[in-house]
């Protein structure tokens, strides 16, 4: 693989970023775009312990996207304190998300604003991701093909991305936005041969700092420390609100429906696809 250093900007203006980054689909982190929120320095554990602590909220172990029985269910529940207490203690890999907690607490809203820095972003309540110090996000994209701001509040997050021309070449598994190699940290260069001639980026998002990740960019994510972010998404494209559209489609109908009928059969016919394309793409 050849990553290459996410550039770290402060002071972009509206075109100077739609210059340097949007046009182009390139990433880069802004260390300033959270300076006006009062939840860059407000949303401490603490903070959310002593008011929010009481709130039930779905906890996943790395497990959870494993194929089978359970697939995408949480492991358990429990209190947004005691969560927070496991993470705080040390590595684990729990991870809290698909919990939005703006549904239970609507006035967390305003400790933040939309960024003005570009148009499109999308007006539902957004998400916040918490993990354990090592826990990880497998590779991915995101099914909605809208441009990610990920702006970190706690902890720090190691991300890896692509450009989606590198899809053949991270072994894109068809029907999903996931990729066939699920062990990313420690890939399995044997099976998957053509990883070595991807190129895409590597950075260490810090307290304070929002990641832009452009529209349908692949990113694998590591937590170096326990902490949160929140994920704030963005989509001026009525074009690429259709491809997300579609992409929705094929994961809920078709992938879905072929798991449930062929079972390890599909994710085997799945992974063969991708690497035939790797391999015809490499010659
Ligand atoms: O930070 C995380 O845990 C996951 C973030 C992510 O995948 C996203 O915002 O699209
Ligand atoms: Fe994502």
């Amino acid at each position: 693989m050849q990553l290459q250093t996410i550039e770290r900007r402060a002071g972009l203006n509206r075109e100077s970023f739609r210059e340097e980054y949007l046009l182009p689909q390139k990433p880069v982190i802004f260390t300033d775009l959270m300076d006006s929120w009062d939840a860059k320095d407000k949303w401490t554990i603490e903070f959310f312990k002593e008011e929010y602590g009481h709130l039930i909220v779905p906890v996943y172990s790395a497990e959870y996207s494993k194929a089978g029985k359970g697939y995408m269910t949480a492991d358990k529940e429990m209190p947004l304190k005691e969560y927070l207490e496991i993470i705080e203690a040390g590595p684990t890999d729990l991870r809290m998300f698909l919990f939005n907690i703006f549904k239970h607490a609507p006035e967390l809203c305003n400790d933040f604003q939309t960024p003005t820095i570009m148009d499109g972003f999308i007006k539902t309540y957004p998400f916040m991701f918490f993990g354990g110090e090592g826990s990880s996000v497998n590779l991915h994209y995101d099914i909605d093909m809208s441009h990610v701001f990920l702006n970190q509040f706690h902890g720090r997050k190691k991300v890896v991305l692509f450009p989606p021309e590198e899809s053949v070449n991270i072994y894109h598994q068809p029907f999903t936005v996931a990729s066939c190699i699920k062990d990313f940290a420690n890939p399995d260069y044997d099976k998957f041969p053509a990883l070595k001639k991807a190129k895409g980026f590597e950075c260490i998002v810090q307290p304070g700092e929002s990641l832009f990740m452009p529209s349908g960019y692949w990113h694998f994510i590591t937590y170096m420390d326990g902490g949160y972010s929140i994920s704030l998404r963005s989509n001026e494209s009525i074009l690429r609100r259709a491809k997300g559209a579609i992409n929705i489609a094929r994961h809920y109908v078709v992938d879905k429906g072929m798991n449930r009928v062929m079972g390890d059969r599909w994710n085997q016919m799945k992974t063969d696809i991708a690497k035939r394309r790797a391999q015809t793409a490499n010659g």
